[in-house]
């Protein structure tokens, strides 16, 4: 943690109390347009009080998800100085967030965790004025369900969960989500730190919706988690790419452009798409309310927003960025997946109250 970042006063119970406000419990849809309509008041009224750039700015982001240079470049050009951090997990994230943490100004959350942090007003009204190069996102990342109107986000990159191997090591992989269960590569498999993908893959195996809040599927996919942890080495998300390159973890679960990046060091690793289909995302750029250089955040986001500078951070991640202007500039830009692909990918959605079953489930896998 940057030694600017510091712990403050949001503590769980404010959250609670927060989310309880925004009646997120109740019903999620109508909170969120309740505090939509709240805070579009607040930011146009705080539009003109931004004041000067300041001199820091403090991002908080996944790891290996920018171009080495982005930052310096940002710097330099505007002479501020940038502290960065990283996590691993969009629950990592916002447990740092509802401990208290106080200091950071731009995070990255993915779609599914916008809702809970606009409930909990934790998010700023963007200030479209100061992002002019908004105009740069594809159409499709426009007025999003989980940001209606991209009122607290922008865009960033979009991706989706598969199986990464080593291709010298096991010769025949099954593509599919059966994968976890055979013990032929027991101690050399991993799967995400992350419960949204252990447990969406368990549930999509057996053709249910990663979403899904059915107490019975749920059951089921924790039973199915359990059963296949022997065979798994660890729960390790991006990191796991280090392993794969040395040849100690063989079949990991991964996100296509961390594969992608790790396969560019180990051309022996390849990827592949479950054959019973799988969950995409969209992680975006978002200010914190109470970033304490909120004019510096919003010139960074501006900056990313540059077609160059967007399209040297989709290179280096290996991932599909939503800036169209961006695309047009790389050699090899992934394309978003066509109407026929999407039957076999769902998107990552907000689980509302649902939420707290889910996270008791992954302490009863963990803990198993
Ligand atoms: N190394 C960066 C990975 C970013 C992945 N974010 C999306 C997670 C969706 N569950």
């Amino acid at each position: 943690m940057t030694d600017r970042v510091r712990p403050g006063t949001l503590t769980r119970r404010e959250f609670v109390r927060r989310t309880a406000e925004c009646g997120l419990a109740a019903s999620a849809a109508g909170a969120l347009a309740a505090c939509a309509r709240r805070e579009a008041g607040g930011g146009a009224a705080a539009a003109g009080r931004l004041g000067p750039l300041e001199k820091e700015l403090n991002v908080y982001n996944w790891s290996d998800y920018i171009a080495p240079d982005t930052v310096a470049g940002f710097e330099r050009e505007f002479s501020v100085r940038v502290a960065y951090d990283t996590y691993e997990s969009n629950e990592e994230l916002l447990a740092k967030l509802q401990s208290g943490a106080r200091g950071y100004d731009v995070v990255v959350p993915s779609s599914y965790l916008i809702p809970a942090m606009q409930a909990t007003e934790l998010l700023m009204p963007l200030h479209r004025d100061l992002l002019p190069n908004f105009a740069n996102i594809e159409p499709t990342f426009i007025d999003p369900p989980w940001d209606p109107g991209n009122a607290h986000t922008v865009p960033y990159h979009w991706g989706f969960t598969g199986i990464a191997y080593r291709r010298d090591r096991v010769r025949e992989i099954a593509a599919s989500q059966a994968v976890w269960s055979d013990a032929r590569w027991r101690g050399k498999m991993t799967m995400m730190d992350d419960v949204r993908e252990v447990l969406g893959s368990m549930l999509i195996w057996r053709g249910r919706s990663p979403n899904s809040v059915d107490p019975l599927e749920l059951r089921e996919a924790r039973d199915d988690a359990v059963r296949a942890k022997p065979n798994l080495r660890a729960y390790k998300s991006a990191p796991v790419k280090a392993d794969l390159i040395a040849g100690d973890v063989w079949v990991a679960q991964l996100w296509n452009g961390d594969a992608t990046q790790a396969m560019v060091e180990q051309p022996a690793i390849a990827f592949a798409f479950p054959r019973e289909g799988s969950q995409i995302w969209a992680d975006t750029l978002a200010v914190l309310t109470d970033a304490p250089h909120p004019r510096a955040a919003h010139e960074f986001l501006n900056y990313v927003l540059r077609p160059e500078v967007g399209a040297a951070i989709a290179d280096a991640t290996g991932y599909g960025t939503a800036n169209r202007a961006a695309a047009a500039r790389q050699a090899h830009p992934i394309p978003y997946p066509s109407a026929d692909e999407m039957r076999h990918l769902e998107y990552q959605r907000d689980l509302g109250a649902d939420t707290e079953a889910w996270d008791r489930i992954w302490t009863e896998i963990k803990s198993a």
